[in-house]
């Protein structure tokens, strides 16, 4: 299988990137992780997007706040897909990272998933993955039924408390 890389702009994200890491865990997909800047590092950032496809990457994941030009950097530097993951943070509270991740010009997109979605950033990923992963998408077929499942479970929980 393809791996993902999910890069982040500071190592003051990893508290929030670390669901995209235990989702692409539980999912078996390999995975590694880098702190990369467009701003503090951009040669860097720029070579790995450049060389991830022929190291084997199939998706990367980027997440950063504030000023959030790493999902943009990498996705010109890259034809794999790119996700980015806007962070929460900073005076506009992550308005202001997800504007700068999704409004991306024409030509050039990147999938932005919601403020701090970093757990929807790795399924997204999974979800790409599985286009030629029979297995994969066995995995994401029993996630979407386990979350029916807990939806029936709270409504015949309601339903013996009267409340239906
Ligand atoms: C962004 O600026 C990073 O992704 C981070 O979310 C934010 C603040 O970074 P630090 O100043 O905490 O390193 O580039």
């Amino acid at each position: 299988m393809k791996k993902v890389a999910v890069i982040m702009g500071s190592t003051s994200d990893s508290s929030v990137v670390q669901a995209a890491c235990d989702q692409l865990k539980e999912f078996g997909i390999p995975h590694t992780t880098h702190v990369l800047s467009a701003h503090r590092t951009p040669a860097a950032a720029a070579r790995f997007a450049q060389t991830a496809r022929d190291n084997g990457y199939g998706v990367i994941i980027c997440a950063a706040g504030m000023a959030a030009h790493l999902a943009g950097t990498f996705a010109g530097n890259t034809i794999l897909p790119v996700i980015g993951i806007p962070l929460k943070g900073g005076v506009m509270d992550g308005m202001d990272a997800l504007l700068a991740t999704v409004q991306m010009p024409s030509g050039i997109p990147v999938a932005t998933v919601a403020i701090n979605g970093a757990k929807n950033a790795a399924i997204l990923a999974a979800q790409i993955l599985a286009v030629e992963d029979q297995d994969l998408a066995k995995a994401l077929n029993a996630q979407r039924a386990e979350m029916a499942q807990n939806i029936d479970n709270a409504n015949a929980k309601l339903r013996m408390i009267g409340q239906q």
